[in-house]
């Protein structure tokens, strides 16, 4: 983007928000039907976007491009054990085909729910494309999630079918996804359907009836399939994310309004070229997979690398090594895969030409300034801006964000609203935070297209969790921020009870609940403390039922509480620190005192009176006083 044009969308989305978005709609999206009303706020917060236009997502990341680019790559993947496939737009587009037509055969309809719980394959993507083609609802289940999870979200979103694969390549191992979904599908009465993409080639068992391989579902199978057509607010997605109380809730994107804003990201913030090499190295599990993996980058005819694995197999270098052998030019990470990387010294990113890299990104938490230093230095070779993105699975796509090469950097500052975002920082009464560097409030002051458009199955939920705060005048993000005196946003974390441990999404109450679930577990409150390499850590306090072990059986007990809730939820859930106590400390109306547990997690004396406490002298055996 040039100064001079990103000056003019700024000043026509502060003159004329509703004209300035529709006209950027009726740029970027190929229309069915075109829209004639921008934005419905009749039913808010509940808002509608181009609400009586009519498109179809995978013509607008596929068919568009067959005139111009049917034979540029689309999808460079490489698997963990080294096997490379390159499908170009006119193969993608047939693989796509060919699927939607395999779910149409099986009964799967417009508005129907899918669920893909597979490995990070083309065949994910292919399997997102094609709901889009024919108008069903996907929702991506992470792989790294356990069957107790995946069974959750396959009963709230009502699922019909399920997409897995035998199994996926993982850290030198393999991980049967095939197995998780066969311990669980009996408990889940809607789904009939279960594709069965052959990747790892282990053994598994077959279910006669329900199960089907996807090759033979796609084999004499039509590659043509005509696209349906849908309305702007058609769902597009469901995303099941973590939140502050309960269990993960449904996310609900729509499909034009989102497809918008992931385009437009994808240029203003990427500055996406024709023969630039995109990387995203996040799985499509997370919404920055749905967003900059499955179709960001396809709707703008971009040619992206796609990677099964683990980022140290064979060695810590593979990301580097990708990078040289696909000439890799975008490349976009989170700040814990660079800390982890870095762990591993310059050696291995020295030993590769990254040459052609010329923009490097981050997502998914604040960046600390060491990691900063390395991805800038290092793997940019002081040469690459880093965009640090500031966004959510219910905003979409990047809200806060750099313009590479107009908007000056400040490391670990997302710095500037995009164009037609109208973000601010608050206070407790909603008031904007006018005093450079105090923190307030995340909030966003006007709907904006990509956002979610409720919680599947809980209006209710989706208006208090995000607009009852400020009576419903502003989306409430869930994030801390402060602005500096020229106006840059640094963001300071969650105020609310949401982890982000290596980038991923994990809610306290979560945790609780698998904990206290367990047979000998009558109480736990779980906190997150600062990691150098995770960034949060999760610490969980602990109340036996019994008397607090020691000794061998304490270790007994962290080891088996920690398979526990890595079985409940995923090893990616799985506490760093089990502490024991008698009791948790609580004031007198008996609520939890989450910040004192939060100091106590950190190693930090607490100094504040806590005689007001139920039960004062806990705190004495949480810090470790007390032999444990
Ligand atoms: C995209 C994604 C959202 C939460 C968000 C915030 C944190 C994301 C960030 C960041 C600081 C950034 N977050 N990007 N914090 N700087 N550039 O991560 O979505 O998984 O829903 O998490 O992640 O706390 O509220 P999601």
């Amino acid at each position: 983007m040039t100064e001079e044009l990103y000056r003019r969308l700024l000043a026509e989305a502060e003159s004329d928000y509703e004209g300035f978005w529709a006209r950027r709609a009726r740029e970027e999206i190929d229309w069915i039907k075109p829209f004639t009303r921008t934005l419905d706020e009749s039913n808010a917060p509940h808002y509608r976007w181009f609400d009586d236009g009519v498109l179809n997502v995978s013509v607008n990341c596929l068919d568009r491009h067959i005139a111009q680019r049917a034979d540029k790559p689309a999808i460079v993947f490489e698997g963990e054990p080294g096997d490379v496939r390159v499908l170009t737009y006119r193969e993608l587009l047939a693989e796509v085909g060919r699927f939607a037509n395999a779910l149409r055969a099986q009964g799967i309809n417009t508005g129907d729910r899918v669920v893909i719980y597979m490995p990070m394959v083309p065949e994910a993507v292919i399997a997102m494309q094609a709901c889009a083609r024919i108008g069903a609802i996907h929702s991506v289940v992470f792989g790294g999630f356990s069957g107790e999870s995946l069974k959750g979200r396959i009963i709230d979103a009502g699922a019909t079918a399920v997409v897995t694969a035998d199994g996926g390549h993982r850290g030198g191992r393999i991980i049967g996804l095939k197995a998780i979904c066969d311990q669980v599908l009996d408990e889940c009465p809607t789904v009939r359907t279960l594709f069965v993409l052959k990747r790892a080639g282990n053994a598994i068992a077959w279910r006669p009836g329900r199960d089907i391989w996807w090759h033979e579902a796609v084999a004499d199978v039509s590659a043509d399939c005509a696209p349906v057509a849908v309305g702007s607010e058609h769902p597009l997605y469901l995303l099941y994310t973590s939140g502050s109380t309960g269990r993960p809730k449904g996310i609900q994107h729509a499909s034009a309004g989102y497809l918008l804003g992931t385009i437009l990201t994808m240029r203003w913030v990427f500055d996406i070229r024709e023969d630039d090499v995109f990387w995203c190295t996040a799985d499509v599990g997370w919404v920055t997979g749905h967003s900059y993996v499955a179709y960001g980058p396809l709707a703008c005819g971009a040619t992206m690398v796609m990677y099964e694995g683990a980022p140290t197999i064979p060695d810590p270098g593979r990301f580097w090594d990708l990078c040289e052998r696909h000439r890799v030019s975008v490349f976009y990470t989170a700040p814990t895969a660079i800390r982890a990387l870095k762990k591993h010294g310059d050696d291995y990113p020295r030993g590769h030409d990254l040459s052609r890299l010329r923009l490097l990104g981050s997502v998914g938490e604040p960046i600390n300034p060491e990691a900063w230093m390395w991805y800038y230095q290092v793997i940019g070779q002081g040469r690459c801006p880093i965009v640090d993105t500031w966004w959510q699975t219910e905003t979409g796509v990047h809200m806060i964000a750099p313009i590479p090469g107009i908007v000056a950097l400040k490391p670990g500052s997302c710095t500037r609203p995009l164009p037609g975002i109208v973000a601010d920082v608050v206070d407790a009464e909603g008031t904007p935070v006018t005093a450079p560097d105090e923190g307030g409030f995340l909030v966003i002051k006007r709907p904006w297209p990509s956002m979610l458009r409720t919680i599947w199955g809980d209006p209710e939920r989706y208006r208090e969790t995000y607009w009852e705060r400020f009576q419903n005048r502003y989306y409430v993000s869930g994030d801390g921020a402060r602005r500096d005196a020229d106006g840059y946003f640094w963001v300071m974390g969650r105020v609310d009870d949401v982890l982000k441990v290596s980038g991923h999404r994990l809610g306290t109450m979560e945790i609780e609940s698998v904990l206290v679930a367990h047979p000998l577990i009558a109480e736990a409150a779980v906190v997150g403390r600062p990691d150098e390499l995770t960034g949060e850590a999760i610490c969980a306090f602990v109340v036996p039922r019994g008397p607090r072990p020691s000794g061998d059986e304490r270790a007994a007990l962290i080891a088996e509480l920690r398979a526990w809730v890595g079985e409940k939820i995923g090893p990616i859930a799985k506490p760093a620190d089990i502490r024991f106590a008698d009791n948790l400390p609580k004031t007198r109306s008996g609520k939890i005192m989450r910040r004192l547990l939060r100091a106590v997690a950190r190693g930090e004396t607490v100094d504040e009176d806590v005689s007001t406490l139920e039960n004062p002298d806990i705190l004495r055996q949480l810090q470790g006083h007390d032999p444990q």
